[in-house]
């Protein structure tokens, strides 16, 4: 019979990855939608089947992780061979504005998740991933930051996200639940929130060179950040559930990147040169040159002669706002994964310049689509004319 499993947070960047890596696998997926105004599953309409479609391998169930008894229900109703926990408030800034929330589907859902499992009397039978975070390292004990090192969580994200990881261990020691952390730091793709660094540079950058956006106005740009790409780092959350005995797992590149350097990297890719002066509040990004092969390989011609005016009259880009700065920061992250790379046989695919090329790729695609529409060349519907 097929292997099932239930994916909480499915319409989430990782959630989405990971249900069409398993139903590739010949998984039946069950995922946890919330109800919204807006439908919410964009990234995984591909993968929807019809409800009358006889042999589903994609059955999505509303639902949400503050309340108990429906996580039960689609529990029980869904009976999953694996859970895969990776739904949460995952915003660490917005945290700080929803703290009391946060710490309840980030925190006590996951505890919903665990003691469902164990009324239900499924411990032998359901394996539990839970999506644990570098953010508990916080303000780091140690470099490189392992399954050892102390947890020093920096926002009410990563508070609610140590519970979560203490209660999964817990579960684990007390009742014999194959219930496993996977310790995974930042990851990114296209289908990245947009509101998180690096989705937000890919997008500004697009539209930038596109003529759409003057400014892209950041926080914190020395901070420095251990990106992989979420489509490797679900693979890692699968083979943690594969092996014979639960355990926690550090998920990693080993390469740790600042903001600005990410910055640089992603103008590189599309062949323009810049460079930052000023301190603090004051520092700019600027415009440098442009290689116009590169340019107009991946941007366009078109566009060419914009940007090169741009850089001549106004190559200011990059300014520093406040309003994006945390209360308290993680500074620095970098991850050593020796263990999930010798035991689990994991190791990541795509680079820092690999992920960059691919987010940078898929935003440009977008952004010229809504450039065409912008200037009129596709008649839309506006519904308050
Ligand atoms: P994401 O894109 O923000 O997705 C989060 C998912 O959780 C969405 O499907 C969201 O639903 C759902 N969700 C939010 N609140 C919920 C609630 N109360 N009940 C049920 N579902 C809820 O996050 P991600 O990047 O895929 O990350 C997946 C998990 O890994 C998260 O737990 C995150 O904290 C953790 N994590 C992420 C990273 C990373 O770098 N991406 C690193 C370490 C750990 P809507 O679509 O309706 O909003
Ligand atoms: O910030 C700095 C910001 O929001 C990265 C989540 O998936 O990964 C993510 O959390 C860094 C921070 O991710 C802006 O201050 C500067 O130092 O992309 P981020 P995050 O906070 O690291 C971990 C592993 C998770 O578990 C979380 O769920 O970039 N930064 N300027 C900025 N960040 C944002 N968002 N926006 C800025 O304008």
């Amino acid at each position: 019979m097929a292997r099932s499993a239930l994916i909480t947070g499915i319409t989430g960047q990782d959630g989405a990855y990971l249900a069409e890596f398993l139903i590739k696998k010949g998984y039946t997926v069950h995922g946890i939608k919330r109800r919204s105004s807006l439908l919410n599953t964009d990234r995984i309409d591909h993968l929807y089947q019809d409800p009358h479609v006889e042999k589903r391998n994609l059955i999505l169930h509303y639902g949400d992780l503050s309340d108990s008894m429906n996580v039960t229900r689609i529990i029980q109703e869904s009976q999953p061979d694996e859970i895969y926990n990776l739904g949460a408030m995952s915003h660490v800034k917005v945290s700080f504005d929803i703290p009391e929330y946060t710490a309840n589907t980030d925190g006590i859902g996951t505890l919903r998740i665990l003691e469902a499992v164990r009324l239900l009397g499924m411990i032998s039978k359901t394996r539990i991933y839970q999506a644990s975070t570098s953010e508990l390292y916080g303000l780091v004990q140690e470099i490189p930051q392992t399954e050892k090192t102390s947890f020093y969580p920096r926002s009410p994200y990563a508070v609610a996200k140590l519970y979560s990881y203490w209660i999964t261990v817990n579960y684990r020691e007390a009742y014999g639940l194959h219930a496993s952390n996977g310790i995974l730091f930042n990851h990114e793709s296209p289908i990245r929130g947009e509101t998180f660094v690096s989705r937000k540079i890919t997008r500004a950058l697009a539209r930038i060179a596109l003529g759409m956006q003057d400014i892209l106005y950041m926080g914190n740009l020395s901070s420095r950040r251990d990106w992989g790409h979420a489509k490797d780092y679900i693979k890692a959350m699968y083979l943690i559930l594969q092996q014979d005995k639960p355990d926690d797992y550090v998920i990693a590149t080993g390469i740790s990147t600042e903001v600005r350097e990410f910055i640089r990297n992603a103008f590189a890719f599309i062949g323009v040169d810049i460079a930052f002066f000023g301190e603090n509040l004051e520092e700019t990004g600027v415009m440098k040159a442009v290689d116009e092969n590169l340019f107009c390989e991946k941007v366009g011609e078109a566009h060419l002669s914009d940007i090169k005016n741009r850089m001549k009259n106004n190559p200011v880009f990059v300014k520093v706002d406040p309003v994006y700065f945390r209360p308290t920061e993680v500074d620095f992250l970098l991850g050593d994964s020796s263990k999930a790379r010798k035991i689990l046989g994991w190791s990541p695919e795509y680079d820092l310049d690999g992920l960059i090329a691919d987010m940078v790729t898929s935003d440009m695609i977008l952004m010229k689509k809504e450039h065409y529409i912008k200037e009129g060349g596709y008649k839309t519907l506006n519904y308050f004319e």
